[in-house]
């Protein structure tokens, strides 16, 4: 560190900048105004100021430097002064001020001319923070202006922690020096695999006039150091290129500019012919490559601090340099030349397979396809390339091994791609924190290190030169999709926002330590609330698992659409590879080099020995390497039969019991946050049901094994409605059969229809559940009644994203403490709407958990 002269004549320089006092109201007259859940975790609500300030709260904020980057570290610790210490600061940018009980920011440089060098050995790098005290000053100091707006977050974030701020010193850098998410935004307003809502950043085909979402959004990303934000679909709008557009996209990174944010673009390889008029888009093409030069030069002329651009090609219908027989490396590096001289990167993907597969080849195997494409291209993309790869070899699953090219390109940079949208795990209406899995694909150590020291995944990814690594740089990648809704819809998803930026920053923090960290911000220090919430979040990946995708399978959604509901066959006899070769006799994707598709001899020696043996092979990821029979036993002892029906009704069990967990932080949350979770805690735990019976019953018939415990296909207290007496309504097969019970339903093709049933057991009170069907289009109305008496009636008004009866849109309602007397009619009456034909499945009675002096059909 080094030191400039006395502080008066720094403070001279110093002394020609405006009175910060009277630009702090203004900053904060200019806060975007933020609608419900859009604080997220910078809710800034009260703490106890005395625990975090034992000798007083400073009053006043010197800001040293003038970047705008410091005004809005300072805008934002005025925020947090007001919101969690009830203090009103005084704002200086007089460093003499910085006196008694301050809090004083700048860079480096700032803070050597401040004052004479506390003794820091350490030169903070890019984008690093220290946050520490002389005495009763609090420094925050930045490697450069961004550290100092990163280092204000971190100072924010231990005094909502409620931590004692008497003594300081806390120092940290950033991990990688690419941390960005992608967002799948059309420019219609749709997201592709979005869940919240539309889109912040476009609507009807331009980019939205308001944008103080995408300001507020810039703020959460910056809050946990993430430094870029590609706005556009990966599926690129080629249009999003022209000028016109160009010029209207300047205007997003102008609103995430004050918060370091940096904008990025996904371009399609043939915009050059597409938008250009050129009669090629071949990379090596000359004019091709002088088109791209131009049209990144423009870019920079509109958002001089543009990031690059983020590329797939070659994958799912994109067209690529396949077509001219060029590489991803001839493509990569085309564009990325345009943006050297600019220092903007691409993230070239690796996500690049045949989406076309023959089924019928038992060598043919889609998760290959990245190592295979892109291996024999190591050493040859530009430095300003970095390959952006999916955690694992197939999509995002719930389970998946790490990708086995993470090993396979030791002289390129490589960033690993998360999806904190839940895409394929329960699309936010499940409960998945995804950090202990983004952590398991981080930690897996490739072996690749010649000298035997291991070379985690984080390792790799990190830029830094390791052992048998050359990188440059490195990153992390997460696929957001935030929308309009509370960003991802679910209050508690946006814990995977947050962890993506606090793994990226630092991969070591434990996801315990991070899920706590989210808790404190986003709903206070209460031991109870986090230990609940806490639960709750590291819980939730097993249990999910648990029902959707046992012992490595992948998934058994309906991979085909829209990656929600169970649909064990959609997996199989089609080109896209996520097979599950589940036969009579066993289940499992062979992948061995001895007798199957070769992928587990990508891995480096030491990891292809362990995957290849059985004897090593960890359950958990079994069907995913193996084919074995269905009576194969685990290292557990269980059978590969018995385990898919244990997990199953285990996961079951657990999801139904985030219910009550929930419910007793009644009145210690926000009513609003309390709703909104409760609604989808308890549609989680129906629809694990619906996941349980349809695995279940279709490994049961696929096998011929019945499960052990008796409990598949034996569902005590269901009545099937098509075994009911129907008055109107008539009865359908439903498709995919397992995800409806009896692979029949009931549905209504008059104004008004009935199912009804006469209770012929005991006198009692029982939880009634109606198990139904509920279309994304149509709001058929239903009641229940008892004897002749309306127990309740409802809606089916929820959103289920399919228009058929299926395992996605099969959902219930379930009445608790209903009195039912031998003899009593029940009946459920639908009257459909549009097209929504008040489908029903089954109507389950049983003796109620709880009886209540509540009656619900008191009346009687
Ligand atoms: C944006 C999966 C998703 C697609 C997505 C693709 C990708 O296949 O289902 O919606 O396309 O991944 O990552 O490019």
């Amino acid at each position: 560190m080094s030191s400039s002269g006395p502080c008066v004549a720094r403070c001279a320089a110093v002394s020609a900048a405006i009175l910060f006092s009277l630009l702090a109201g203004q900053f904060v007259a200019a806060q975007t105004p933020l609608g419900a859940g859009e604080p997220a975790w910078l809710a800034y609500r009260p703490v106890n100021a005395a625990a975090v300030f034992p000798g007083g709260v400073p009053d006043t904020i010197v800001k040293l430097g003038n970047d705008v980057l410091e005004d809005s570290a300072a805008r934002e610790l005025a925020l947090g002064w007001r919101g969690m210490l009830r203090h009103e600061p005084r704002f200086v940018n007089n460093a003499d001020a910085g006196q008694g009980r301050a809090v004083v920011m700048g860079t480096q440089a700032e803070i050597d001319a401040w004052r004479p060098p506390v003794t820091h050995e350490k030169h903070l790098t890019q984008d690093a923070y220290r946050l520490y005290r002389v005495s009763d000053v609090v420094v925050v100091e930045g490697g450069d202006a961004r550290g100092v707006l990163y280092g204000a977050f971190a100072l924010l974030r231990l005094i909502a922690e409620q931590h004692s701020l008497r003594v300081l010193d806390e120092t940290s850098a950033p991990w990688a020096l690419v941390r960005w998410t992608n967002e799948w935004d059309n420019p219609n307003g749709t997201i592709e695999r979005g869940y919240a809502g539309p889109s912040i950043f476009f609507e009807e085909g331009r980019v939205r006039a308001d944008l103080s979402r995408a300001a507020a959004y810039a703020r959460l990303l910056s809050s946990v150091g993430i430094d870029g934000c590609t706005i556009n679909n990966v599926n690129a709008a080629i249009d999003l290129l022209k000028p016109e557009n160009v010029r209207d996209i300047a205007r997003i990174a102008d609103v995430f500019r004050p918060y370091g944010v940096r904008l990025s673009l996904s371009v399609d390889m043939s915009s050059p012919q597409v938008i250009g008029g050129l009669k090629t888009f071949d990379p090596l093409n000359a004019e091709v490559a002088a088109w791209w030069n131009s049209k990144i030069d423009a870019i920079y002329a509109a958002i001089p601090d543009f990031g690059g651009v983020v590329i797939k090609a070659d994958s799912e219908g994109r067209v690529g340099p396949s077509q001219y027989g060029r590489s991803p490396a001839d493509a990569a590096n085309v564009v990325a030349r345009a943006l050297k001289p600019h220092g903007g990167v691409v993230l070239y993907r690796g996500f690049v397979y045949n989406n076309h597969l023959d089924w019928h080849d038992m060598k043919a195997d889609r998760a290959r396809a990245g190592y295979d494409n892109f291996h024999a291209l190591d050493g040859k993309f530009d430095d300003n390339v970095i390959v952006q790869i999916k955690h694992g070899p197939i999509d995002f699953q719930v389970r998946e091994p790490v990708s086995p090219l993470f090993a396979g390109l030791p002289n390129t940079n490589e960033a690993i791609e998360l999806q904190i949208t839940q895409e394929y795990t329960g699309q936010q209406r499940h409960l998945v924190y995804l950090v202990p899995m983004w952590k398991e694909s981080l930690n897996t150590d490739m072996r690749a290190s010649a000298a035997a020291t291991p070379l985690p995944v984080k390792e790799i990814v990190s830029g830094r030169a390791v052992a048998t690594q050359h990188h440059t740089a490195g990153g992390f990648v997460g696929v957001a999709n935030v929308g309009t809704d509370g960003w991802l819809g679910s209050p508690l998803a946006l814990s995977n926002l947050y962890g993506f930026g606090r793994l990226a920053w630092e991969p070591n923090l434990g996801a315990a330590a991070i899920s706590d960290e989210w808790t404190r911000l986003s709903f206070g220090n209460d031991p109870e609330v986090r230990a609940t919430i806490n639960k709750l979040e590291l819980d939730s990946w097993h249990i999910y698992e648990s029902y959707t995708g046992p012992l490595g399978v992948g998934t058994l959604t309906d991979i085909i659409g829209i990656h929600f509901g169970p649909g064990v066959e959609s997996a199989e006899r089609n080109g896209w590879g996520q097979w599950i070769r589940a036969d009579h006799d066993g289940v499992g994707m062979d992948r061995t080099v001895a007798t199957g598709t070769g992928y587990i001899g990508q891995y480096p020696a030491p990891l292809a020995a362990e995957y290849e043996s059985l004897a090593t092979c960890p359950d958990n990821l079994l069907l995913f390497m193996h084919h074995v029979p269905y009576t194969y036993r685990l290292h557990s002892g269980l059978t590969v039969m018995q385990y898919i029906d244990n997990t199953h009704y285990w996961g079951a069990q657990a999801a139904a019991a985030q219910v009550p967990a929930w419910e007793a932080l009644q009145g210690k949350v926000s009513d609003s946050t309390y709703a909104e979770v409760l609604k989808r805690l308890k549609f989680q735990a129906g629809h694990a049901i619906v996941w349980r019976d349809a695995v279940t019953e279709w490994f049961t018939k696929m096998s011929g094994i019945p499960d052990a415990l008796g409990r598949v296909g034996h569902y005590p207290g269901r009545i099937e409605a098509e075994s009911m007496h129907l008055d109107g309504y008539e009865t359908v097969d439903v498709t995919p059969w397992e995800t409806a019970s009896g692979g029949k339903a009931v549905i209504c093709d008059l104004p008004e229809c009935a199912v009804q049933t006469t209770w012929e057991k005991p006198d009692g009170w029982y939880d009634v559940t109606v198990q139904y069907f509920d279309l994304l289009h149509g709001h058929s109305r239903f009641s229940l009644s008892v004897a002749g008496n309306e127990v309740e009636r409802w809606i089916a008004g929820d959103t289920l994203p399919s228009d058929k009866l299926n395992g996605s849109t099969s959902t219930r309602i379930t009445l608790d403490n209903v009195a039912i007397h031998r003899g009593d009619i029940l009946r459920v009456t639908g009257r459909p709407d549009g097209a929504e034909l008040a489908p029903i499945d089954y109507l389950s009675i049983v003796p109620s958990a709880v009886h209540s002096t509540v009656i619900r059909n008191a009346a009687r």
